[in-house]
Parts: C-alpha cells; structure tokens; sequence
C-alpha cells in the first residue's frame, strides 16, 4: 500500500470501528489501488476512493413479529446503499443470525465492484436481518418478510434500490417480500425485486446463475493454460443455491464433483455428488448435508472438520465469508489444487489467498467469479422493464458472454498493471475504474 491508500485505509478502520469484515474488503480493495492512483491523480484531488468507502446510505431498523405460538420476537434489519454512480442500488438480502452491520457493509462494498464488472447499469448495495430462518415454519418466515417489508419498501423502486436473495433468501421469500411491497405501494413494479418465480416476473437462469457462472468462470481460468473442467475432480462447499448450481455446470463440463457441506459438516462422495438426491435434500426438504449419506450409499458424512482436506484439482467455495482459512489453503496446495474459485463472497481468508498465491494456485475472487447472479438479476430487470421474457438458452448464452468478459478484462487488466494472472489486482482496478470514472464525472455528490 502506498502512504496515501494507507491514509485512507486508516481513516475507514477509525470511523467504522468494530466491523473486521469490513475493513478485510476494503483493504483487499485498497492493497490493488497504488498504481491506479498514480496514473490518476485526478481521483486524489476529488477524494474519490474516499467517497466509494462511504456508503451513500445506511438503513437500520426494527422488524417486529410473531411466531407460531404467538411469542413476540424483534430482529434487526438492514439496507446498506453503497454507490448508485452506475444504476440503482442492486444486491441481495442475507438473512442469517450473524448479519450485523460490518457484515453488510463488507458486501455492500464488494457488491460495488462486482457489478461495475458485470458491464450492466447497476450500483451496489446489500441488506438483510438477523433473523435465522432455519426451523421456522413458512407462516413464521411469510409474517417476517411482511414485517421487514412493511419497513423497507420507502426505501425501494426500480429505479432507486433494487433487491435480491442472499443466503436464506431464496425464491420463496422473494415472493413474500415481493407480495407486500405490491401490497403497500398498489404497485406492480415487477422490477424491485429480481430473483421472482417464473410465474410473476422472474427470469430463466437466475436460480443457477450464481453456481453457473462460477463454473463457467472456472472454465475460463483454465483455458488460459489450455486447460478444461473435463475430467477434473473438484470440491464445493456449501449445499444452498450456489453450490448446488456450482454442481450442476462443473458436472455437465465434465468435471466430478466430490463435495458438499453444510455449517454442520460434509460429505464425500468419489463417485460424485448425485444431484437429484441433493436437490431433493437442500431444495425440497430443507434438511441437512448430512442426509444426503444417508440414502447415497457411496457418500460419507464428516462432522465438523473441514471440506478442504478432500484432495482436488478445482475448489469452488460456495458457503461463506471466510470459510477458507490458511490452513485449508496449506491442504490443498498439499494436494495439488490447481485453482480455487470463489462462488461465495469472501470466503477465502487474505492469509489463505497469500498461501494459494505462493503456492502457485490459481485464485479467482469473488467479485469477478460469482458476479453471474446479480449479472443474470440485471438480465431480469431488463426482461421486466421491457415486459418480455427470454428462453433459458439465450439467457444462458448471455451469461456465460458475461461471465468470458469479466474474465478476459480482469485477465488483461492484471497484465495491464505489471501482475500477470493476478485476477484480484484485475477484478480490483478494473472495478475501481469503472466506478470511479462515474463518480468523478457526476460532480462531488
Ligand atoms: P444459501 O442460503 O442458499 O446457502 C448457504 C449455504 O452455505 C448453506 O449450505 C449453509 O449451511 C452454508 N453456510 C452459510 N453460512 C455458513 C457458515 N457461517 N459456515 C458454514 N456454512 C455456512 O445461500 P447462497 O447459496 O445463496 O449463498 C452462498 C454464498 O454465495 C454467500 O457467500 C453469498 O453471499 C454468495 N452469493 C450468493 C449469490 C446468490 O445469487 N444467491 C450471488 C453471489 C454470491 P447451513 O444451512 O448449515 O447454514
Ligand atoms: O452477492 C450477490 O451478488 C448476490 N447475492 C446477488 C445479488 C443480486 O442482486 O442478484
């Protein structure tokens, strides 16, 4: 870090205190940016990195509700609007019991950047509650999303701030959510929430875009080396929307997968992951990785530990926020993993990235890996305000475009600043600049 992002680095940790994810992403950010900013001094003069550090706004309030037994409970909910340089505020909503502020902030911030490389017109923001969804009934999570909507809808449009799902968020809390913002405004604005059931104004492809476009960003970050998924045994973790579509696509380009898991534990299965039967599991019943071993009589099921110790050539993290620490990084460079793309946010540690990196494992971030789904909620956005809808071929088609762009300019922009296959300093600068030419022509706002 030169002195001046230093500074800047410094500022944020002393007026965000309390919030390490935060200050993890930012940093992340920062470490690429020396070289930027002296080809740029005109982002200097107007405090532009400054600015994108600091959310436009932050939304904090009560969601009041009623459980089954009529117990009263008060959670906490939440809407970061990040930046709108590119198009309304666009992310998803995480509701999971660790959500606290720090942690919106940190994805509101990466979501920046995210959907800068996307090259679609959206801006970045993320929300979400610390409800735990997990044991409620449907009436129970129907009454939550009612009451959080009733709250956040002001703060909503198709042209202001413009939702999605996250982890426990999925179609069918999209459709509670969306039911009563229809309901409060009087409003069909199919376009305020992306990530709708085909039925209402949802979009094919958006429920496997995220887990597709990491594989296919995978594919990529392969070809580079004359290389393909083919053939190739590779590990997922995590067992929700992302990884089960992460599954999916490394299947049908050939690769075994040979993991799942869940914040309980994982599964090996050397035969690979019997996709039915994990649909079945995590999408029908809402029950746990640990099922899955039951009735897949190659499957084993591992308590705890840690899904990074199955040795393979592709690692696709699909569950959370630092979920790969250095010591899984020290494991699969042990193993001979040739790339680890993230399919989660964050979900590699900065000490594992350094492991990986010296260890000569290729790395694709977050940002860059896994902007497939809010690349394909902007694809639903577009189908809504246009009131048409596409097949799943050309959305499809228009994915995996995607998904090759943002590969080939971090790959070019790496090159660019002097770090060869170093796609966080390409999915870092080439993020940056695009927002930043945005701010820095709209004035000082
Ligand atoms: P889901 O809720 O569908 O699935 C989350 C999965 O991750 C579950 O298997 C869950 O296990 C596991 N998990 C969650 N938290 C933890 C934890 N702290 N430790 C261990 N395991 C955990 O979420 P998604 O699949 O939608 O999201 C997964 C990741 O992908 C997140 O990082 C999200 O931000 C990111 N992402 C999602 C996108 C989307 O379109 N949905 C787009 C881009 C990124 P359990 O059930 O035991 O909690
Ligand atoms: O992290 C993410 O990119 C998402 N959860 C998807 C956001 C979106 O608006 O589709």
């Amino acid at each position: 870090m030169t002195s001046a992002v230093e500074r800047i680095y410094d500022d944020v940790i002393r007026r965000n205190p309390s919030e390490p994810e935060f200050h993890q992403a930012v940093r992340e950010v920062l470490d690429s940016l020396g070289a930027v900013l002296a080809r740029h001094s005109e982002y200097a003069d107007r405090k532009t990195v400054e600015r994108i550090c600091e959310p436009e706004r932050q939304i904090i309030f009560r969601v009041p509700w009623q459980d089954d037994r009529g117990e009263v409970h008060i959670n906490r909910g939440f809407r970061v609007e990040f930046n709108s340089a590119l198009g309304p505020y666009k992310g998803g909503l995480r509701f999971h019991p660790s959500v606290n502020l720090g942690i919106v902030k940190f994805l509101g911030f990466e979501q920046v950047f995210k959907n800068a490389l996307t090259g679609m017109p959206i801006g970045g923001g993320k929300g979400g509650s610390d409800f735990d969804p997990k044991g409620r009934s449907e009436a129970e999570v129907m009454r939550f999303c009612q009451s959080f909507m009733t709250e956040l809808y002001r703060h909503l449009g198709e042209y202001t701030d413009v939702p999605a799902g996250d982890i426990g968020v999925g179609g069918r809390e999209i459709g509670f959510l969306f039911g009563q913002y229809k309901r409060i405004t009087n409003r069909y604005e199919a376009g305020v929430l992306t990530g709708k059931g085909l039925s209402y104004g949802g979009a094919l492809v958006r429920t496997e875009a995220t887990g597709y476009g990491a594989a296919f960003f995978a594919a990529e970050m392969l070809a580079v080396h004359g290389e393909s998924l083919d053939g190739r045994t590779v590990s997922v973790s995590g067992a929700g929307n992302v990884a089960i579509y992460a599954v999916e696509k490394v299947q049908q380009l050939g690769g075994t997968v040979v993991t799942a898991s869940d914040s309980g534990g994982y599964i090996v299965d050397e035969k690979g992951i019997n996709l039915e039967v994990l649909k079945q599991v995590k999408e029908v019943e809402r029950g746990r990785i640990s099922d899955y071993a039951d009735r897949v009589p190659s499957a084993r099921y591992v308590a705890g530990g840690s899904v990074w110790d199955v040795p393979c050539d592709v690692a696709i993290p699909c569950a959370s926020q630092n979920e790969l620490p250095e010591s899984a990084a020290v494991a699969l460079v042990r193993n001979g993993c040739r790339i680890v793309v993230e399919g989660a946010n964050m979900p590699t540690t900065p000490e594992a990235v350094t492991v990986l990196r010296e260890g000569g494992v290729g790395f694709g971030p977050g940002k860059a890996a896994n902007a497939g789904g809010v690349a394909t909620s902007a694809l639903e956005m577009q189908q809504n305000a246009s009131r048409d809808r596409w097949s799943f071929e050309h959305t499809e088609a228009r994915l995996h475009e995607i998904m090759r762009g943002i590969h080939a300019r971090c790959h070019e922009t790496a090159e660019e600043y002097g770090d060869p296959g170093n796609l966080v300093l390409g999915a870092n600068v080439a993020g940056f600049l695009t927002v930043a030419e945005a701010v820095h022509a709209q004035g000082l706002v």
